[in-house]
């Protein structure tokens, strides 16, 4: 199905062809706009919420700025789908987030529109201000710097760090905070109320008021209109001081808030703002999923819907006629509760993830042991490190991918100190359509040379389950339980709690000639290969490790000294990986057995389904298939070489 632009878009191409249109034709403008970005969402899939509030901020930015000469850096970059549309983008975005299409996110080698690559947040500030003073460094003095950040990116440290250094700088920056009182579930923390609170003040109001109508004559004062801003602004400043606002005292111009639905008043305030040389933050108020009302209602559902039918909103499900594997997230979420119930001491933290970890489940069943600390993984880890030197068992869930933020954390602050933290990393391994921003390529990696912690990954949800439980036994220290995007295999997965024995693997099934070493649930994929390779006559042998750290090595002599050849298996980085821990041990041990390891390769994959991403690498069942022929069939030439020789 082919969505069709309405008549102003149709017509635009670039951010010149929108500066060609009047003033007056922008409200039409974005209606079109939030009408197509809600008719191929529909279709097509993505993040929905998001860029609907900030249609008309998108399309203000690109009429008064001169992109890509000015620079615009989108926080996340989840909200920036208008931005695409607008920047030559528009006929590729079926392609959005698909295998071999356009991303879902930024990215530079995507468009020179796109002025840094993002997925994690809270990094536009600090991007934008090292364009600002290289620009400044440059002598390129009329360049512009515009960070776009909602108010759930500006609770992270990061951010704070960057308006903390851009204060001090002359350089170019303007902050956009896209305040919508939403992250994707509702906002925490102190900053969401003290922005509400600057939201509703009425002093603020009166200010903001004198200030734009002050401004909105500045354009008549001749050529030097900042001399007139900065009186304005001296003016006002004790005013201001008085409220002690946030970003004053951080050496920001505050401007707002403002309705970030009026493209109008944008337009004339950006126009302002744009001859205001240094560090300005201009407060935009907007309302997540803007103009499609099922989306205004429930914004946590509506931030990346799926697939709907935008005219009843229905949003489409699979229906299956027999019971399906739960989400290993849903498991993750039950199991801490069921967990909790028994042992007093358990506590879930959760940064900004309370849906998508389903830490959700125990927030609402227990909200005195459960924290959403806002988009702060290095505070989660430190937090739960705190939690833990007082004798409690933290359950820290953080996507794999956003956990390498607080690697230093999981260092210094909970494995140098040997506590009983549960790291619970959601998405780890290939995260589908959200790209290798978000893939969870490297925790096995970046967990398995910290002393003191165990890295973990279930084949199943029984496992899953069973790691939880061994994990929040006494003086087990830190453990790192890694699972995927998506279900498991086990439609009943509510399994009685077995205690497993740090460090041992799973006899998947016994073989001879070549052994499959996995690890985690892409032994699924190891077992379906089994299958094929079975009726062809091959043996192999399967075993889930369910340990990188530390390994089985009871089976693992065991198996080298029976097996002939090793495929190891992992839905992880091949660079420092489960498989190099396998080499590790096997050099330790004089091994000498032929290995194929399979796994991430050492580049930048990018998205698509996490079995198109599989196959693509070479793990999927076909490609632990092949490795097996391939090591089959070299091992017998070997041996029938070595049999000549001898
Ligand atoms: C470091 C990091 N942690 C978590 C996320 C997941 N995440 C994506 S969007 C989002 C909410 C962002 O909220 P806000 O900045 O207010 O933007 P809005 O969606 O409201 O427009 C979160 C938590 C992320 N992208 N990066």
């Amino acid at each position: 199905m082919i969505v069709e632009p309405g008549e102003l878009l149709a017509a635009i191409d670039s951010p010149d062809d929108l500066k060609k249109l009047s003033e007056d034709q922008l409200v039409q403008l974005s209606q079109e706009l939030r009408q197509f970005i809600i008719d191929s969402v529909s279709i097509y899939g993505g993040h929905f919420g998001a860029s609907l509030g900030v249609v008309e901020l998108t399309v203000a930015l690109h009429y008064i700025f001169n992109t890509p000469y000015d620079q615009l850096v989108w926080d996340v970059g989840h909200q920036a789908y208008g931005h695409k549309i607008l920047t030559g983008r528009r006929d590729r975005f079926p392609s959005n987030r698909r295998y071999n299409g356009m991303s879902g996110f930024p990215k530079r080698s995507e468009s020179e529109y796109d002025a840094f690559g993002v997925g994690h947040s809270s990094t536009s500030i600090g991007a934008a201000l090292g364009m600002a003073v290289a620009s400044e460094y440059k002598g390129e003095k009329d360049r512009q710097h515009i960070a776009v950040i909602g108010d759930g990116a500006m609770t992270a440290g990061m951010a704070f760090e960057a308006l903390n250094h851009a204060g001090v700088e002359k350089s170019n920056l303007l902050v956009i905070l896209n305040d919508n009182c939403m992250s994707i579930d509702p906002n925490v923390g102190a900053l969401k109320e003290y922005l509400t609170d600057i939201t509703t003040s009425r002093t603020y109001n009166k200010v903001r008021d004198e200030l734009w109508n002050v401004l909105g004559k500045l354009s008549k004062f001749g050529p030097n209109p900042q001399h007139i801003a900065r009186k304005v602004e001296t003016a006002m400043k004790a005013t201001l001081m008085k409220q002690s606002n946030l970003f004053e005292a951080l050496k920001f111009r505050y401007f707002g808030p403002v309705d970030g639905h009026d493209v109008n008043h944008l337009v004339t305030i950006l126009r302002d703002l744009r001859s205001i040389p240094g560090p300005k933050l201009l407060h935009c108020v907007t309302v997540k999923g803007k103009g499609y009302a099922l989306a205004e209602k429930d914004q946590t559902l509506w931030h990346a819907p799926g697939l709907f039918d935008k005219i009843t909103g229905e949003i489409h499900q699979k229906v299956y006629d027999k019971p399906q594997p739960p989400k290993y997230q849903d498991v993750f979420g039950h199991t801490l509760v069921e967990l909790a119930e028994q042992n007093p001491k358990i506590m879930g933290v959760t940064p900004a993830m309370p849906s998508g970890s389903s830490m959700n489940i125990m927030m609402k069943a227990m909200p005195n042991r459960s924290f959403d600390v806002g988009i702060a993984e290095q505070h989660a880890v430190t937090f739960s490190a705190g939690l833990a030197t007082q004798g409690l068992v933290p359950f820290c869930n953080i996507y794999s991918s956003f956990m390498q933020r607080a690697y230093d954390q999981v260092v210094h602050d909970v494995a140098l100190q040997n506590l009983n933290v549960v790291f619970c990393l959601d998405r780890a391994g290939f995260a589908g359509a959200d790209g290798p921003t978000h893939h969870g390529a490297y925790d096995i990696a970046y967990m398995r040379c910290i002393p003191n912690m165990v890295v973990a990954a279930p084949m199943n949800e029984s496992e899953l389950r069973n790691l939880m439980y061994t994990a929040q036994l006494p003086d087990v220290g830190p453990v790192s339980i890694r699972y995927p995007r998506g279900e498991g295999v086990m439609p009943e997965w509510r399994t009685p709690f077995k205690k497993i024995t740090v460090g041992t693997g799973r006899v998947i099934r016994e073989g001879e000639g070549i052994a499959i070493l996995s690890f985690g649930h892409i032994g699924n994929y190891a077992v379906r290969a089994t299958n094929q390779l079975l009726a062809e006559g091959l043996e192999p042998g399967h075993f889930d490790m369910r340990f990188a750290k530390p390994l089985d090595e009871e089976m693992l002599h065991d198996i080298l000294s029976r097996y002939k050849a090793i495929v190891t298996v992992e839905d992880g980085c091949l660079q420092g990986g489960f498989g190099s821990a396998i080499l590790e041990f096997m050099a330790d041990h004089g091994y000498s057995v032929p290995v194929k390891r399979l796994g991430i390769p050492d580049r930048v994959v990018e998205h698509g389904t996490q079995d198109e991403l599989y196959k693509e690498c070479g793990f999927d069942a076909a490609g632990i298939a092949a490795a097996v022929r391939e090591l089959a069939g070299k091992v017998a030439t070997h041996v029938g070489i070595e049999t000549v020789i001898l």
